[in-house]
């Protein structure tokens, strides 16, 4: 009889739980997760239609409010101006083309669009859109791409002298941008250099394009605000803007692809920009895709500590209150669906936490399966080197160090060429 009360207390304690949060038992934590599927009035998500309508707009604003911050909606006057283009690129493969992108019409602002398309083609080609580290001249040796004359973080690498860069830079971060192997797979790339955008530094006299949106004597982002990444995001859309309008290239077949901070920001601008058709994030980690409660390897407090311009400025009020965050990382993959998104991890890279990265993804299925789409089936994560999903969210470990490199770059054309070409 006791016992029978006891198990009737349990199971409804459960089911209040059940209701509140959802936990999660996995190998190395167990953690809480806010649910995917509930408004936070408490109403049941049943169908894609009311994930679109409410759900999908509930989360995106809480992301914007406490993580990125706010995206401005304020158009600016762009203006496309075609600096250089040469047909017989990479040994006549490729056509490579370099667009500046006027952000005002003092022309003070603006970003440069570095692309490559493949020449064996009359049709307009998919293509690979993702910001870059190094500048543009860096990720491949081409003589004729032009040299970032902006600010960088480096200082003394290879190619850089007390922040900017010189010639030595050329195609100093090749091994991330195999640009010969995606012409050849038939998909164009288009990168801008993120300083363009923000200089990565918490230091805002380095220049940068927000100021473009700040109010009479506004001098900072408000607590709301965007961040260096809202800011980065942003810049992808405005890439997106331009592409549009280009007939070489196939709009409605973007891929945009980051790697660590800036797979954080492909993931963001995939989730408030729908023109991108498939989403990637290499090694994204906090902030990105790695789920944040089960604060494994870097924390909110580690991350917004060593970059504290990353994020609006509210992100700094969820410093060892991860469990607080009205949203986790599952949700920003979420946002996502339908379209096809795609998350990689590196085995030695536990700072960003692979399982946790592999995790969201999984979570993420949920909303995929209201659409009919099957998602990540298992959710133990697969061992090293073993791609998984066919179901629109791909997955890979790869063997290694925190890297973009050949190996993921060859799983993201097999996941395109079967979902998005
Ligand atoms: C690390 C940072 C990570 C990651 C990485 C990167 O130092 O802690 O969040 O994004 O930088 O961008 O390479």
């Amino acid at each position: 009889m006791i016992s029978k009360i006891f198990a009737g207390v349990l199971l409804s304690l459960a089911i209040t739980f059940a209701l509140k949060a959802q936990t999660f038992e996995i190998p190395d934590t167990t953690y809480q997760l806010p649910p995917l599927l509930k408004s936070q009035s408490g109403k049941a998500i049943l169908t894609a239609k009311d994930w679109e309508k409410n759900r999908r707009r509930e989360i995106l604003s809480l992301f914007a409010n406490n993580v990125y911050g706010k995206t401005p909606s304020k158009k600016l006057p762009l203006r496309f101006e075609v600096l250089e283009v040469s047909p017989s690129a990479l040994y006549g493969t490729a056509t490579r083309k370099q667009v500046r992108v006027y952000f005002s019409n003092d022309e003070k602002y603006y970003m440069d669009i570095l692309m490559y398309l493949p020449n064996n083609t009359d049709k307009p080609v998919p293509l690979f859109l993702g910001l870059n580290f190094g500048g543009n001249q860096a990720i491949n040796a081409d003589h004729g791409i032009l040299v970032s004359k902006r600010w960088f973080r480096y200082d003394k690498s290879k190619g850089y002298s007390n922040h900017y860069a010189t010639e030595a830079s050329r195609g100093t971060d090749a091994a991330a941008w195999p640009v010969e192997e995606i012409i050849k797979r038939g998909y164009g790339l288009a990168t801008v250099y993120y300083g363009d955008l923000q200089p990565d530094s918490s230091n805002s006299a380095n220049g940068g394009i927000a100021p473009l949106f700040y109010k009479k004597g506004q001098t900072m982002p408000v607590p709301d605000e965007w961040g260096a990444i809202g800011v980065w995001a942003w810049g992808l859309s405005r890439a997106m803007d331009y592409l549009q309008t280009d007939h070489a290239v196939n709009a409605k077949k973007i891929a945009v692809i980051g790697h660590s901070r800036l797979g954080k920001t492909a993931l963001w601008a995939g989730a408030q920009d729908k023109r991108f058709a498939f989403v990637i994030s290499n090694d994204s980690g906090e902030g990105g895709a790695a789920i944040t409660r089960r604060k494994y390897g870097e924390t909110i407090t580690k991350i917004n500590t060593a970059f504290p311009h990353w994020f609006c400025n509210n992100y700094k009020s969820y410093n060892d209150r991860e469990d607080e965050l009205p949203v986790d990382y599952h949700e920003l993959i979420a946002l996502i669906a339908p379209r096809p998104v795609y998350v990689a991890s590196a085995s030695e890279d536990q700072w960003a936490d692979p399982t946790g990265e592999y995790l969201s993804a999984w979570h993420a299925g949920e909303v995929y399966k209201l659409y009919g789409l099957a998602g990540l089936t298992n959710i133990t994560p697969p061992s090293i080197n073993t791609p998984v999903g066919n179901g629109s969210i791909g997955y890979h470990l790869r063997e290694g160090v925190h890297a973009m490199t050949y190996y993921d770059w060859q799983q993201y054309l097999n996941f395109a060429d079967r979902e998005l070409k």
